[in-house]
């Protein structure tokens, strides 16, 4: 069996993405996700231009043979496109690699590990009685993890507050401004879980994100602050790429700390498991070069007593989400899955059989992945530029978003 075709599929239903799909000599098909939020058209001309003709003839059983042939044989490494692209092609080869196996992608991973794949929401909202309905109403649907996040006074606009119905930053053509105040939000924040916590009780799960937009010792002072409200964990609480930051944060507080959202490969975070500075690895299969390299990464925080929290925004595609759930259900060290459910566009585009149900996504048990891309209703959603925003300080100096 030979692949015989490969083709790259933009379209935006409710936002933008990209997949990869592709084709073999048996008439097998498999789908990968090659979405980067804002950056989507640079994936597409590398996979077009770069990996579509090297993928051609080959035989699509060969995963880990295709991935080290991208990986090595391109000679520059990593970076958030590259090990995009190759994400979506190893996606795309479990997929038919479950299909000829005649087996969901977890089986061959492994079988599974758990009964389900425990997911947090996000709750937010303009004031705290906004935020705690909020928080309320994923309860009542059976969440047992909820992520926290709230307006803060005299901050016009801040990441993860919205009333929109589906979360999405990146809506406008070129990135919109908004303005960020530390003090503002160290002040307000601490507050905020004060009063979810006394609501809720000591078991409900809380998350918070704090968007890479601290220095390590604000960051210290947040993680002590919250510390009474026994958080699940504290994510990018500092920029990713500040491994030492890490280290400083840990010194000071017990509240756990996650990341890995803009990782791409086991050397971003080789060190910050191996020295147990982080709790959760939030990598997922898009950005990390699919389910070989993700499942390097997983097992490597195994062996530290890192757990996983894998990504799963709106702009990580169906296709990424139900390659997550197969992983999820299959690795030891699974800790939590986020989830937003996508626009009802999105989710006719791409058909899929994962499901929620108190509290658990659960993968499809069709042979590979069980989702696709409709590519006839994907045709008439065209791809519309949009850009994340940016954040700059009262007085003007660019932060980060
Ligand atoms: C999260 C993330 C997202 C990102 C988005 C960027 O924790 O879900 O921080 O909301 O901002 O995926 O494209
Ligand atoms: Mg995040």
């Amino acid at each position: 069996m030979n692949i015989v075709a490969a083709r790259v599929i933009v379209c935006s239903p409710g936002r933008n993405f990209v997949t990869l799909k592709i084709e073999t000599s048996d008439g097998l098909t498999g789908v990968g996700d090659a979405t980067l939020n804002g950056r989507e058209l640079a994936v597409a001309a590398y996979l077009d231009e770069h990996v579509v003709p090297l993928l051609i003839g080959r035989d699509p059983a060969r995963i880990e043979d295709t991935w080290q042939y991208l990986y090595k044989g391109a000679y520059w490494r990593r970076g958030p496109v590259t090990m995009t692209a190759i994400a979506a092609v190893d996606t795309a080869l479990w997929d038919i690699k479950g299909k000829v196996a005649g087996l969901p992608v977890y089986q061959l991973l492994g079988g599974r590990s758990r009964s389900g794949v425990s997911v947090y929401g996000h709750a937010n909202g303009a004031t705290i009685d906004e935020l705690l309905s909020s928080v309320a109403s994923f309860v009542s649907r059976g969440y047992t993890a909820v992520r926290v996040q709230a307006a803060i006074p005299d901050i016009s606009e801040i990441y993860g507050v919205s009333t929109a119905t589906v979360y999405e930053p990146a809506s406008a053509a070129l990135p919109t401004e908004a303005v960020w105040s530390t003090p503002h939000y160290l002040a307000h924040l601490p507050a905020v879980f004060e009063r979810v916590r006394a609501e809720f009780g000591p078991t409900l799960r809380l998350l918070h994100d704090a968007h890479h937009r601290l220095t390590p010792i604000e960051a210290a002072r947040l993680g002590k602050a919250l510390e009474p409200y026994a958080l699940t964990w504290l994510e990018d609480p500092v920029p990713a790429e500040l491994q030492d930051g890490y280290r400083l944060i840990r010194q000071h507080t017990t509240t756990p700390l996650a990341v890995g959202e803009v990782f791409n490969s086991i050397w971003d975070c080789e060190r910050l498991i191996r020295s147990q500075l982080i709790d959760y690895v939030r990598a997922t299969v898009v950005h990390a070069g699919g389910i070989t390299h993700l499942r390097r990464i997983f097992d490597l925080a195994a062996l530290h007593q890192v757990r996983t929290g894998s990504h799963g925004a709106t702009d990580l595609s169906p296709v990424c989400m139900s390659a997550a759930l197969h992983l999820d259900l299959a690795i030891p060290n699974f800790g939590l899955q986020e989830y937003m459910p996508h626009a009802p566009e999105t989710d006719e585009v791409f058909p899929h059989g994962y499901r929620y149900a108190d509290g658990y996504l659960h993968p499809s048990e069709e042979p590979g992945l069980g989702v696709d891309i409709d590519e006839a209703l994907a045709a008439k959603y065209p791809y519309r530029p949009a850009s994340l925003p940016v954040n700059r300080l009262t007085d003007g100096t660019l932060h980060d978003w």
